[in-house]
């Protein structure tokens, strides 16, 4: 019969059921700072806003005035939800009278948000997608958000927000909160990628996995293949090559943040390039395309326009959108190479002429 009383505890398993992400973050620094302090906190602000919007949605279909759109439409002329309102509102509401971030930038606000008593110890601004894949709610399908820290330079006296006009890797850090059938938070402080799960029963994110890397190479491409009759030929003869060759498998959720997980863990690529009606693409580069770029790249992958590296994209204006490459090396490179190679002839005859 077995001794229960001599039941012995697995260390590594009491140890990963107390890593909590508060104190994950604390370790990715090597001294108690201030910087580190206020990192910390603003973490455990955004694993709560996340609890809230993961609350929110896991009743959505049960209350009232939750799914639907609010007849709005956003600054990027998309119609909004009721769920964008809402989680964009929680991301402000945790961070007023934080003391930590002076400016909140979303997707769904014209203009960074200032929170003036934050202003003058906040050192740092919020980039956020409060939902990324909203079409997706009203079918309780899986949504997420994506966040970026960056640190704020000088005063911003004119609120035009100009400092925030800066490549990819001023990031200080960067991540995702994927709701599917958990709630599941990734984020990078530049020293790899972690993945933490909400449990319930506790209220706490808690350590799933430490630096993850993405397979150099995987069987998935996910791109909207509706958009086939818009792209560029480079495009449209990658995805004629995919369909030719053995070994690829198409996914596409319809959420870049459950696509790109997929990604992150499994291999493969996704991409959203230009279209004839939005020749940037889709994705926004500040608050979508830049954090799981960073992401990508501390997990041993890349993120790419299709022509240049995409944490080096200088934006112009705080909503601009980029065409996005995204994953496993070989598989970014493989579509690069379509692209570059269509340009290359396209100059060579364009010189001809
Ligand atoms: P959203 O943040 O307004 O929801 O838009 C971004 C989403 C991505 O999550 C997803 O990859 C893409 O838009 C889907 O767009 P499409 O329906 O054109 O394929
Ligand atoms: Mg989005």
């Amino acid at each position: 019969m077995e001794n229960f009383d001599k039941a012995v505890i697995p260390e590594q398993s009491l140890d990963r059921d107390c890593q909590t992400l508060s104190r994950h973050v604390l370790q990715q620094f090597s001294n108690f700072t201030t910087e580190a302090q206020d990192v910390s906190s603003i973490m455990n602000r955004i694993a709560l806003a996340a609890k809230l919007v993961s609350r929110r949605l896991s009743r959505a279909g049960l209350m009232a005035g939750v799914l639907g759109f609010t007849g709005e439409t956003n600054v990027q002329g998309e119609s909004v939800k009721k769920m964008d309102i809402y989680a964009n509102d929680v991301f402000i509401s945790v961070f007023k009278q934080s003391g930590l971030v002076c400016r909140l930038a979303s997707e769904e606000m014209e203009k960074p948000y200032y929170i003036p008593e934050n202003c003058p110890i906040g050192r740092y601004t919020l980039l956020y997608d409060p939902i990324d894949g909203s079409s997706n709610v009203d079918i309780n399908l899986n949504v997420g958000s994506i966040f970026s820290l960056r640190q704020q330079q000088g005063d911003d006296l004119d609120g035009e927000a100009q400092d925030l006009l800066q490549d990819g890797d001023r990031q200080i850090g960067a991540g995702y909160v994927l709701y599917g059938p958990s709630t599941v938070l990734v984020y990078t402080l530049g020293k790899g990628v972690h993945s933490f799960i909400l449990d319930p029963s506790l209220g706490e994110f808690i350590l799933a996995e430490e630096n993850i890397t993405i397979p150099s190479h995987g069987p998935v491409y996910s791109v909207n293949e509706g958009n086939y009759w818009q792209w560029d030929e480079s495009i449209r003869e990658y995805i004629r090559y995919v369909h030719r060759h053995e070994g690829y498998t198409s996914r596409y959720s319809g959420a870049l943040v459950g696509d790109f997980h997929r990604i992150l863990l499994q291999g493969g690529v996704f991409l959203y390039p230009g279209t004839v009606k939005k020749p940037e693409g889709k994705l926004r580069l500040l608050y979508e395309s830049a954090p799981l770029a960073l992401l990508a790249e501390q997990a041993g992958g890349q993120a790419s326009t299709g022509m240049e590296r995409l944490l080096s994209v200088v934006p112009d204006k705080l909503h601009q959108r980029t065409p996005l490459v995204i994953g496993s090396t070989e598989d970014v490179q493989l579509v690069e190479s379509f692209i570059q190679d269509w340009a290359r002839r396209e100059s060579e005859q364009q010189a001809l002429v």
